[in-house]
């Protein structure tokens, strides 16, 4: 049985992946922490410890207290945030990530972090986006995602730590919501569809990106990791998505379930800027090759599920 801990854990993916790990690893088998704590099942249901991940030795100690043998590593910020924040985000995804790696090479353990669409810039062929290709990003958050994969195949070739990662595309969730990312609009556009029947949009029109329902990014983690490393040749930096839409598409299906909905358009410069600058959709084929990645859910079996799971929550 694994020993997962799990940084970031109260982030957007942390939030439900722990609550998934441990319903198959088992409640004491993962460990939970980030640098708050809240009233939250991620931190009453199981073992929670604070940790700064720009602390390498308490990212150490812990890991080392619970014996861990798996090390999930999820701090960091968005692109968004990235980019009004350059220098944090510099230091803490970058020196977050280079701590988790060195827990990972000293107390070997298999390691995962996420890379994203991110990873991606202009010159980038922008349709069908292949596995192999011109990474020159134009973001804060796109340089720390290609040194990231970067470092972690280094770690892999150098040390022989076992790390594996996704380009995860937008992640759409009713559980947390997400913080200071491009893909946002995405998952805010429900919240506001049942709240307030309309949206303003801050992505323009005919913007397409790529986006994923959270169950399906949680089977991708889970599956990648229990994959076997022998078939892995892109281990730390697999293309995964499940669909792409631009705004008009999105706001259309939810219509089909609220039709009064409106839906009209304040373009955030900055947020459209980083979405310029990213592919409209990736090729996943490396992925389902390799371990066998597949999704569950497209724009109209998620807009269902959402709408239905959210409006249970927000009333
Ligand atoms: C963001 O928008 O920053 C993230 C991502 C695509 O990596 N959701």
């Amino acid at each position: 049985m694994k020993k997962i801990v799990v940084t970031g854990a109260l982030g957007q993916i942390g939030s439900e992946l722990v609550t998934k790990l441990r319903d198959v690893y088992g409640t004491e088998n993962v460990v939970a922490t980030d640098i708050r704590k809240t009233e939250s099942d991620v931190v009453n249901a199981g073992p929670f410890e604070i940790v700064d991940v720009t602390d390498a030795k308490a990212m150490h100690d812990i890991t080392k207290k619970y014996d861990a043998d798996t090390l999930i590593h999820l701090a960091a910020l968005l692109s968004a945030t990235a980019e009004a924040k350059p220098l944090l985000a510099w230091n803490l995804n970058m020196g977050g990530l280079v701590n988790a790696l060195e827990v990972a090479r000293e107390l070997r353990c298999q390691f995962f972090t996420p890379s994203s669409i991110g990873a991606f810039g202009p010159s980038t062929p922008k349709d069908n986006t292949p596995q192999d290709t011109i990474q020159r990003p134009t973001t804060m958050y796109g340089v720390n995602k290609v040194a990231g994969e970067l470092l972690c195949d280094y770690y892999n070739q150098k040390f022989g730590v076992d790390t594996r990662g996704l380009r995860f595309p937008g992640l759409i969730s009713y559980v947390a919501p997400p913080g200071g990312g491009t893909t946002d609009y995405a998952v805010e556009i429900y919240y506001e569809a049942l709240k307030n029947g309309r949206y303003s949009s801050y992505i323009a029109a005919g913007t397409y990106m790529d986006m994923m329902y959270m169950p399906d990014a949680l089977h991708a983690i889970i599956d990648l990791m229990e994959a076997d490393e022998s078939k892995l040749k892109h281990r730390n930096a697999f293309n995964v998505t499940a669909m792409s839409f631009e705004p008009g598409e999105i706001a259309t299906e939810i219509k089909k379930h609220i039709p009064d909905f409106t839906m009209d358009y304040n373009v955030d410069p900055i947020r459209q800027a980083i979405a310029d600058s990213w592919p409209n959709s990736i090729d996943a084929t490396a992925a389902k090759e390799e371990w066998g990645f597949k999704v569950q859910y497209d724009l109209e079996s998620m807009t269902k599920d959402m709408l239905e799971k959210l409006n249970v929550k927000l009333v």
